[in-house]
């Protein structure tokens, strides 16, 4: 019988294989794999973060945790896209702010949106507002996904939303944006369109407007 609790603590510890192993398990034991984010492996990066703030894990030990998070993310994300009830819903382009390394919860945005029916352009981590305008150009994207981590980066957002007004399309492209630190409030600040605190959220967001 799938164990979320274990995998929760093989993320925890770093520990890839148990962590693909006990994965693979829970989807045998038919467990839908967005509860299998929400419930082992959003929860253990939270542990994970606990434990860097309170300097009981350092940068490699967070690193072991984020590689085993991923490997089980692999796993999941094929069956999450392959939502039978997904139509083709609308473009998106996502990434993480200038300066900013951290992927997992976009990586999770983008598997969620795609899920949702979105055809997701992902462009990494650290992206330039330039770089956004001009994949918004290229694929004629209808909606823009920004994931900050740091209190630090989350300001490069506002960043972006300028950057889409001075190229004109504003009117043309929604900005969702999110990540740790990020709220509605800032989000209303800087003019953003939406804020969603979670993964699911984000895709919610995102048919919400699709069906405006
Ligand atoms: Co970093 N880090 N980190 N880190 N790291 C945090 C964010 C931190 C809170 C840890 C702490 O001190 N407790 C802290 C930030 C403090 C602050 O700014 N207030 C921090 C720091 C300080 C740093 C460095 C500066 C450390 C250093 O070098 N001294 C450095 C910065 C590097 C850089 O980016 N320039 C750094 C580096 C790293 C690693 C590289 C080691 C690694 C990242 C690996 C990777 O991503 N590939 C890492 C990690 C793993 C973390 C923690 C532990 C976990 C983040 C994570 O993946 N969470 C984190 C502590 C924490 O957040 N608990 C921490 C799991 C993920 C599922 O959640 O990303 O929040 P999250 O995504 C959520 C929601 O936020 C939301 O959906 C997801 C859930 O469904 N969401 C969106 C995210 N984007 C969204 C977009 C949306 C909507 C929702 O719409 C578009």
């Amino acid at each position: 019988m799938a164990d979320l609790q274990a995998l929760s603590q093989a993320v925890i510890v770093g520990d890839l294989e148990s962590a693909r192993k006990l994965t693979r398990q829970a989807i045998d034991d038919g467990i839908d794999p967005v509860i299998i984010f929400r419930e082992a492996l959003v929860p253990a990066m939270d542990t994970v973060g606990k434990k860097m703030k309170a300097q009981e894990y350092y940068i490699p030990e967070v690193l072991l945790s984020a590689r085993a998070m991923k490997g089980s993310a692999e796993i999941l994300r094929p069956l999450i896209a392959l939502n039978p009830d997904a139509q083709p819903t609308g473009r998106v382009v996502a990434g993480t702010v200038a300066g900013d390394l951290h992927d997992i919860g976009k990586n999770l945005v983008c598997m969620m949106l795609e899920g949702a029916g979105f055809e997701v352009i992902d462009l990494g981590t650290n992206v330039s507002p330039d770089k956004f305008v001009q994949a918004c150009k290229d694929k004629n994207a209808n909606m823009i996904a920004l994931s900050a981590l740091l209190t630090t980066t989350m300001v490069r957002m506002s960043d972006v939303v300028r950057a889409l007004d001075a190229a004109g399309l504003r009117g043309k492209v929604k900005v969702m944006v999110g990540g740790a630190p990020v709220t509605q409030r800032f989000a209303d600040e800087i003019g953003a369109d939406g804020y969603a605190p979670d993964a699911a959220g984000a895709a919610d967001l995102g048919k919400a407007w699709v069906a405006a």
